[in-house]
């Protein structure tokens, strides 16, 4: 709606409903143009609240009629609000039921009911199902549902809700029905319904219990043969959940359904989770290795929601954390278990740390920083974010280093053991993690511990180390601060889980160096005895906190932990802050040639020819910092000379190490039957980047041969990553070979939706050369299979490269900008939800050199200034400008 009603919700406002819906009967006659429901609920006042009038929340319905128990009644609209007045003051039970009808096929917001692809589908998270009926649309408010979907049979033959179907059946007129039954309690946000030409992949499986299952995932036809890893996810879902926190499935049924139009990755459904075919849809010739590793963790997530989230949810909107921090945490860690070995899983930890330090901490650091847990917003949709996921991620991870595994899961079974089947607060949450380990540092420090989830800002760590060589001790000080963010002035210390240990110079570990060390003061010393001679520290091993840590390594320092420490995070580590020494350098020089000396290219080189490294291991510590985040560094930003150092360091890279590379390719490059499993695709990944580094050399050198085998590679490849790994290395290269590559794999996957994404995005990503990219990013707008409609297609192309090619988009005719304007302006007519997404991708713009800070700025007012935006775009670019 465009009201434009931008009322400030606030977490201390919080008050209890004023009336329980105790069960809901829902029947919908589905139709595209004009859906009608009929919402027969049994509510009763609250007896703790005040008597009050029943406020339910409708959005873009059209009303036809209101019965309090059976009887017409008064009634009056508020906004969008309906409002009851006349209702019994007895607490006892009464029906009302109210007759709405909607028009799914113009929802093109895609929240409550909509069409895609000509099936019926719901998204009612956070606030989507009072634009299906009105209701008191707010977690806290908790329903048995019973739900009758009526439509025609031939074009909707599946008919499908959230728990038990108990009766189906023809209708007159070539219609049909299916009556569903969810045997457990839910908020609203949970509610499910898809209708539509569909066709499943189906497992019975028993669990550990006995019980027996049934498992599903709805797909199009012909689209069955790419559900089997998502099916093979799903039951590895459910064994590790068992295993790991002995939570059983509590359904005889569980349903995946995928959708190609969808605003996010998936959804928690009860029993019904949608998903974007993104993180469904995969076989060989069609997903890459990423793709497979991600359908594997949002499966999992979903799955892992069910009692993260549904049997225990939240009380309100601004404990969206406590069950996506929590349960990101639980994904992260099915996929670490997964992943097997301590190698492997360090790579899943540094893929998880590179995400939250690329978009995390720029978040926390910019106009829409706020705490773990939020106090204020403007619209929920807003506060989906790598904050409340990742970052929250990292606070409950953090509970865990303070309570132990072992105690982590005590504290869990304690979380379900008081709060099943209710909506709590993140204090809840910690509260039990605390009372199950009344020993540990984190029941010692609780109150204090809790300040992760209500200041905002990346805290900074500072260490400093002193040696005596007479005393042969070693004297580490720690201190911590914490910047402003907006609305918070000044931040008190934090709780900060410090893992750490120390090298010799040699790179031997001093025994009984290694420990946690819990900073809870603004300053702490640790002492170390015993030390013979001065010591390189291993800090924050483990990433063991969501901090900034700052200490001084000199390279001989970095090269020490890159070679030898027992951890593998801050051998990576390491190598990242040798490449971000450098670039940080240059940068600052002015000059642009030749970044990288022989001690550091060196290093790379022992590092790529390690005969005990892993290739997934070896392919991140040869991949340099983002543009991103060397930015995230820097006082003042120039992107495009961000851009200019670091595809020198990338050209200097790929030439002085050309002969390892191709070595590396050939070493890595046949990997034999597909298969997704970590060792093969570390494998892939290494080989990629060497391809992608003998094409970058070939530039320089004049060379042909390696352009033309990546191009047979290309052709020959028997999976998407190495066919998708080759096409990248010619865009990238920008070697004229790309031209042709390009036009056959489209042609090859015309009908491959999720891979004509990755040929947008491929081509709205690639490395820019003189301004290049933009017109082609403005001529694939017009292409045929362009549409801004579909999120997916949007997000290719438009959020590829105004969000994810910094050196593209920073133009300094700043016409960047104004394509980011025009494109969030004419989004937001579509799709609000999908429109503030790209409009944060200027949230840095005060960091930003002239000429772009004044560009950019301008840009933001441009859409600020357009009256009737919606509140998810309006509260994005009015904190960007505050
Ligand atoms: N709860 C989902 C995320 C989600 C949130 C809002 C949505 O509306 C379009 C959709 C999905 C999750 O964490 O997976
Ligand atoms: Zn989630």
């Amino acid at each position: 709606m465009r009201e434009g009603q931008t009322t400030v919700i606030r977490r201390e406002d919080y008050a209890a409903p004023a009336y329980w819906i105790d069960s809901v009967e829902l029947t919908f006659d589905l139709d595209p143009a004009k859906t009608r429901v009929l919402n027969k609920m049994r509510l009763r006042r609250n007896p703790e609240v005040a008597a009050q009038a029943l406020k339910l929340d409708g959005e873009e319905l059209n009303l036809a009629r209101v019965l309090v128990n059976g009887q017409g009644t008064s009634f009056k609209t508020e906004g969008d609000q309906l409002v009851l007045e006349n209702l019994p003051t007895v607490t006892d039970a009464f029906d009302l039921e109210i007759f709405t009808t909607c028009a799914p096929e113009k929802n093109s917001k895609l929240m409550g009911l909509y069409v895609s692809q000509g099936t019926f589908f719901t998204q009612c998270e956070a606030e989507g199902f009072r634009r299906i009926t009105y209701f008191l649309d707010r977690p806290d408010v908790m329903a048995s549902y019973t739900v009758t979907l009526r439509a025609d049979k031939k074009k909707y033959p599946v008919l499908l809700s959230n728990g038990n179907l108990v009766e189906q059946g023809d209708l007159d007129g070539g219609r049909h029905y299916a009556k569903w039954v969810d045997p457990h309690k839910k908020p609203c946000y949970l509610f499910a319904l898809v209708a539509g030409q569909l066709v499943a992949r189906e497992q019975r499986i028993k669990a550990r219990n006995g019980r027996e299952h049934l498992l599903q995932v709805y797909v199009r036809p012909g689209d069955l043969d790419k559900t089997e890893h998502a099916m093979n996810s799903l039951m590895a879902s459910i064994a590790w959940d068992e295993a790991r926190f002995k939570l059983p499935l509590d359904l005889d049924r569980f349903m995946i359904v995928a959708t190609s139009d969808f605003n996010m990755g998936a959804m928690e459904n009860k029993g019904l989770n949608v998903f974007n075919t993104k993180f469904v849809l995969a076989s060989q010739a069609t997903a890459t290795d990423v793709d497979y590793a991600n359908i594997e963790s949002v499966v999992g997530h979903e799955y892992f929601h069910n009692w993260t989230g549904n049997r225990v949810t939240c009380r309100d909107w601004f404990q969206l954390s406590l069950k996506e921090g929590l349960t990101v945490f639980r994904d992260q860690e099915f996929s670490m278990d997964l992943a097997g070995e301590a190698s492997a899983r360090a790579v899943k930890r540094i893929e998880d740390v590179r995400v939250l330090r690329t978009a995390q901490f720029p978040e926390d650091a910019g106009p829409m920083a706020h705490p773990v847990r939020p106090d204020s917003y403007i619209e929920i949709n807003n506060f989906y974010t790598v904050t409340v996921y990742e970052k929250g991620s990292e606070v409950v991870r953090m509970q865990q280093t303070l309570t132990s595994r072992e105690g982590f899961a005590k504290g869990m079974a304690l979380y379900f053991q008081r709060h099943d089947g209710q909506a709590v607060t993140c204090d809840d949450f910690a509260q039990a993690i605390a009372d199950a380990n009344p020993s540990s540092e984190l029941a010692r420090l609780l109150p204090q511990f809790k300040r992760w989830y209500s200041q905002a800002g990346t805290p900074q760590v500072a260490a400093r180390g002193h040696y005596d060589a007479a005393a042969q001790r070693y004297t580490l000080t720690l201190t911590q601060s914490c910047p402003p963010t907006p609305g918070q002035a000044e931040k008190l210390p934090f709780v900060i889980p410090v893992a750490l240990g120390l090298l010799y110079a040699d790179g031997l570990e001093i025994p009984g160096s290694a420990r946690t060390v819990v900073l809870s003061d603004a300053q702490t010393e640790v002492v170390f005895e015993g030390v013979a001679s001065e010591p390189v520290p291993s800090l924050l091993r483990g990433f063991s906190a969501p901090v900034v840590l700052r200490y001084d390594y000199s390279d001989a320092e970095l090269l020490t932990l890159l070679a030898h420490d027992s951890d593998p995070f801050n051998r990576w580590e390491a190598g990242q802050r040798l490449a971000l020494k450098r670039a940080l350098a240059t940068i600052a020089s002015g000059a642009t040639e030749q970044p990288l000396d022989a001690a550091y290219l060196d290093a790379m080189r022992a590092v790529l020819r390690h005969p005990q490294l892993d290739a997934a291991f070896k392919e991140l510590v040869l991949t340099l910092p983002s543009e991103t985040y060397i930015a995230e560094q820097l006082e003042v930003v120039d992107p495009q000379r961000v851009h200019a150092v670091r595809e020198a360091m990338r050209g200097q890279l790929a030439l002085e190490l050309r002969e390892d590379w191709a070595w590396a390719y050939e070493q890595h490059h046949d990997t034999g039957a597909y298969r997704p499993d970590a060792v093969s695709s570390g494998r892939r990944a290494l080989a990629g980047l060497a391809l992608a580094m003998l094409c970058l050399a070939a530039r320089e050198t004049g060379d042909v041969v390696w352009p033309g085998k990546t191009y047979q590679r290309f052709k020959d490849a028997g999976n998407m990553t190495d066919r998708f790994n080759a096409l990248a290395a010619l865009v990238q290269s920008g070697h004229a070979l790309a031209r042709d590559a390009l036009q056959r794999f489209h042609a090859l996957f015309k009908n491959e939706a999720l891979v004509l994404d990755k040929w947008f995005a491929l081509q709205a990503g690639a490395s820019d050369r003189g301004g290049d990219v933009l017109p082609a990013v403005k001529q694939l707008m017009k292409h045929p299979d362009f549409t801004l409609k579909n999120p997916n297609r949007a997000r290719s192309l438009i959020f590829s490269y105004c969000s994810a090619n910094p050196g593209a988009f920073h133009r300094a005719d700043a016409a960047g900008y104004v394509y980011w304007s025009e494109r969030v302006l004419e989004l937001d007519a579509l799709n609000p939800q999908v429109a503030a997404r790209l409009a944060r991708a200027l949230d840095r713009w005060k960091k930003l050199a002239e000429p772009y800070r004044h560009a950019a700025r301008e840009a933001i007012a441009r859409v600020a200034a357009k009256p009737d935006l919606s509140n998810d775009v309006r509260e994005v670019v009015s904190r960007a400008l505050a």
